[in-house]
């Protein structure tokens, strides 16, 4: 059964981005997930349709009123339980939630639905939070102008996440151990760009050490680029063929940079 987004936001036309475009929006004609919008808007009551007001106690701007947002969750809801879901999940995407990781998609990918919550404005009056949100989740420690984007984000990655979506690419990059390191670097033709060449292991056509280049590469740059990342997969330090290829990786960065220096002293690559 395909995933089921129900998505309330004042801006629903933003969505397409992800529906019409790109692997998501193949996924999305493919009917691996369905996306639904609920806009808060068709459910203000007064003549002007007004679904925000000033906060209570002053202060700048305006905040979501709860009402209309409150039935929109509650339209969601039915729609998702008549569609046979047995459990709702509402989200609410704000800079208060938790931070937003692989872990935290894969367990997404897990679910049959959810509801996502995309707030405008200054925000959303606190008891409507209080009565429909399961969870709040935050993309980081900044702050975007409303929700949809961060929907977007986490709707992305999640679909990533879905057997199917990514065809043949599919294997390589969901292997769990790959996932928590950086990618390699990549390269196409040509083989020489303004004199740059392509590491000479992957012309060589020999898989084996092709491959073994590829994860020495992934383990050295996120050693370089995010240490972090090493010592949340390998709490208890490298296993002995990771430590392996990260010595030897460093070892070979050395000689890079000292050629690098030979060059520049001996004027080649020197520019003036
Ligand atoms: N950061 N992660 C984020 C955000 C916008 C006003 C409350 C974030 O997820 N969402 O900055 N959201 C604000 C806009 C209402 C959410």
């Amino acid at each position: 059964m395909a995933l089921e987004f129900d998505v309330i936001t004042l801006l629903p036309e933003m969505f397409c981005a992800i529906t019409k475009f790109g692997i998501t929006g193949k996924a999305n004609r493919n009917k691996l997930y369905h996306l639904h919008t609920w806009n808060p808007r068709n459910y203000a009551t007064n003549h002007y349709r007004t679904v925000d007001d000033a906060p209570y106690g002053g202060g700048p701007g305006m905040v979501m009123m709860a009402q209309p947002l409150d039935q929109a969750i509650t339209d969601a809801k039915t729609r998702q339980t008549d569609t046979g879901i047995k459990q709702t999940h509402v989200i609410y995407l704000s800079p208060q939630g938790q931070c937003l990781d692989h872990e935290k998609i894969l367990q997404l990918s897990q679910l049959d639905s959810m509801i996502l919550l995309c707030g405008r404005y200054e925000g959303i009056d606190e008891r409507l939070i209080e009565e429909q949100v399961d969870e709040e989740i935050s993309l980081g420690d900044y702050v975007i102008s409303g929700g949809e984007l961060a929907a977007m984000v986490l709707i992305d990655a999640v679909i990533r996440q879905l057997p199917g979506a990514l065809g043949d690419m599919q294997s390589a990059n969901q292997d769990s151990h790959v996932a928590h390191l950086l990618e390699y670097p990549h390269y196409t033709r040509p083989d020489n760009y303004k004199g740059k060449t392509v590491p000479e292991v992957l012309l060589s056509g020999n898989h084996a050490r092709i491959e073994r280049w590829r994860q020495q590469q992934s383990i050295g740059r996120t050693w370089l680029k995010r240490p972090d990342l090493l010592t949340k997969k390998y709490p208890a330090g490298l296993p002995d063929k990771e430590k392996e290829l990260l010595e030897e990786f460093k070892q070979l960065q050395h000689l890079a940079i000292n050629q690098q220096e030979t060059d520049t002293t001996k004027g080649i690559g020197v520019t003036k």
